[in-house]
């Protein structure tokens, strides 16, 4: 198959969705954990390069609004597999490493749309979907794994790289189980005699701040009590070229065939542990080190593309499960270092990681297709939950009307550059507001104001609107000068998520599951 320049093929599929489309492009999602607008120099960032991503901007589109469905991974990640609002489901929060898988097989994804048009598809990287019934035996073959929602390969962190188990789940079986070490898992309480960051705190080689004191694996304290399985724990330093090396194999023997592959990235997220090539690659201590690896990672798959000619065939999606932290847990200078070199991670916005304010939601976000998406910036407006309607309809597949995910392939190609979806309900930590046009309305609810990291979380006590055209920063709330506009985003609010809206959330317990 040989491609002109930007010709309209896919919109020939668009046009009239009852017909296949005439190409099968592979499609590849990335999905950075925790990364800021303001981390990356295509968006403005001035304290470190990153030139693999930003060359997918320049020679892409590159979406100044682009959004995740939620401030958090587990609810954000369901939104990109399910084009589902995560709010819907009152069990995606942030999830344990021993919760059950969240999606239920039997609902239609993004993965099992693709395996239906005839894709080999796989999960490579951040999972933080669950996996198993509950009561996880780690030792037998975890079913249903990820590979029940759509992909037909999975090399997966359970969770996070803070929580345990610390091992690689590959097709539902733990990486290097030796069965004569069992493992075993407890987010409630040690296991006799085991040691601990409280009760060892020798042991301790990257200190915690809050959270972060439970099992020390490799000399990092984690979120829940592990035991057993010593040999197959991962090396925090080589992760990131173990899941390279996954994501280079899956395409190498699908080069020949369409394929969706989802990457998902564990940088920036904490621990933050670069490769030794990385460690001490920028001044903002390893969190800058783990963007630039990051950045590499993205830079080497962009390579092989290339060497396998299948660039041209092949739509890369670079983004962010939710916005940027500093302070998440552990004593590694992220905060000191942005401080002293004048590093924003937000690039100017309020709030950030865990928040209903634009820093929450507000994601990198990227689509390079080589020869059919024209270099363009763009301000339509695109939540991540579009992308499994808007390659559906591209393809011409069958995707369920009832998503909240909105098929854009004008924007998703360039071609709209401008408008997008009219609005959408953001989450953060189960908590809800909503966008709509360049308003954003935030209800009252009770609360601490500023999470455990130093991120603003949105808890006021009224109502507060913020014009973002003017007022990119959401510094001035012009409820009250704006009466008749309150009260038309108060109706809209409460005809999309009225019966989800409750004020009354405290933050902790209830917004994640333990
Ligand atoms: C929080 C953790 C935080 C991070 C987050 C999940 C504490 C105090 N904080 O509970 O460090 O792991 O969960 O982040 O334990 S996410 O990006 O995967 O949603
Ligand atoms: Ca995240």
């Amino acid at each position: 198959m040989t491609f002109l320049a930007f010709p309209p093929i896919l919109l020939g599929a668009v046009a009239c969705n009852d017909k296949k489309a005439d190409v099968k492009p592979n499609v590849i999602l990335i999905v950075a954990d925790d990364l800021g607008l303001g981390d990356v120099s295509c968006y403005g960032c001035q304290t470190i390069k990153t030139p693999n991503i930003d060359s997918l901007a320049h020679n892409g589109l590159m979406l100044r609004n682009g959004y995740s469905t939620s401030a958090t991974s587990t609810p954000s990640r369901y939104g990109i597999f399910t084009g589902v609002y995560p709010w819907r489901n009152p069990e995606a929060k942030i999830l344990p490493g021993d919760a059950p898988l969240l999606i239920d097989p039997q609902m239609p994804t993004w993965p099992k749309m693709m395996q239906d048009e005839g894709y080999a598809t796989a999960a490579i990287g951040k999972w933080h979907l669950g996996m198993g019934r509950g009561e996880t035996d780690w030792n037998k073959p975890l079913e249903p794994s990820g590979n029940a929602v759509g992909f037909d390969y999975t090399n997966l962190i359970p969770a996070t790289v803070d929580r345990v188990p610390t091992v690689y789940v590959e097709n539902g079986l733990v990486v290097g189980l030796d069965p004569n070490d069992p493992i075993e898992v407890d987010y409630n309480t040690n296991f006799p005699g085991e040691k601990d960051a409280l009760s060892n705190p020798e042991l301790v080689e990257l200190g915690w701040h809050h959270g972060h004191n439970n099992s020390v694996i490799n000399g990092i304290p984690r979120i829940g009590f592990m035991k057993g399985g010593e040999k197959a724990r991962w090396n925090d330093y080589e992760m990131a070229d173990y899941f390279l090396g996954k994501v280079k194999s899956f395409i190498d023997r699908n080069k020949n065939r369409p394929f969706y592959l989802y990457y998902g990235l564990h940088q920036p997220h904490v621990p933050r542990t670069p490769a030794t090539r990385f460690a001490g690659s920028t001044n903002l201590g390893p969190r800058g080190d783990v963007i630039l690896e990051a950045d590499w990672c993205v830079g080497q798959v962009m390579r092989q593309l290339d060497s396998l000619n299948i660039l041209d065939n092949t739509i890369v999606i670079f983004t962010s499960d939710n916005g940027a932290v500093l302070q998440d847990g552990y004593l590694d200078q992220a905060e000191e270092l942005a401080k002293e070199h004048g590093h924003d991670p937000k690039g100017g916005l309020r709030g950030g990681k865990y928040s209903l304010f634009d820093g929450g939601t507000h994601v990198p976000f990227i689509i390079f297709w080589k020869g059919h998406i024209k270099p363009a910036v763009s301000d339509a407006y695109l939540c991540q939950a579009d992308l499994y309607p808007t390659v559906g309809e591209m393809l011409g597949a069958q995707v369920p009307d009832s998503l909240d995910g909105q098929s854009l392939p004008k924007v998703f190609l360039g071609r709209d550059l401008k408008k997008g979806r009219q609005h959408q309900i953001l989450e953060a930590k189960s908590k809800l507001a909503l966008r709509n046009g360049h308003y954003v309305l935030i209800p009252p609810y009770v609360g601490k104001k500023f999470h455990a990291s130093g991120n603003e979380l949105g808890n006021l006590d009224h109502y507060t609107l913020y014009d973002l055209s003017l007022d990119r920063e959401q510094r001035t709330d012009i409820a009250e000068k704006e009466p008749e506009l309150l009260e038309k985003m108060k109706s809209l609010f409460t005809s999309l998520a009225g019966d989800y809206y409750h004020s009354g959330f405290e933050d902790g317990k209830d917004t994640e599951r333990k």
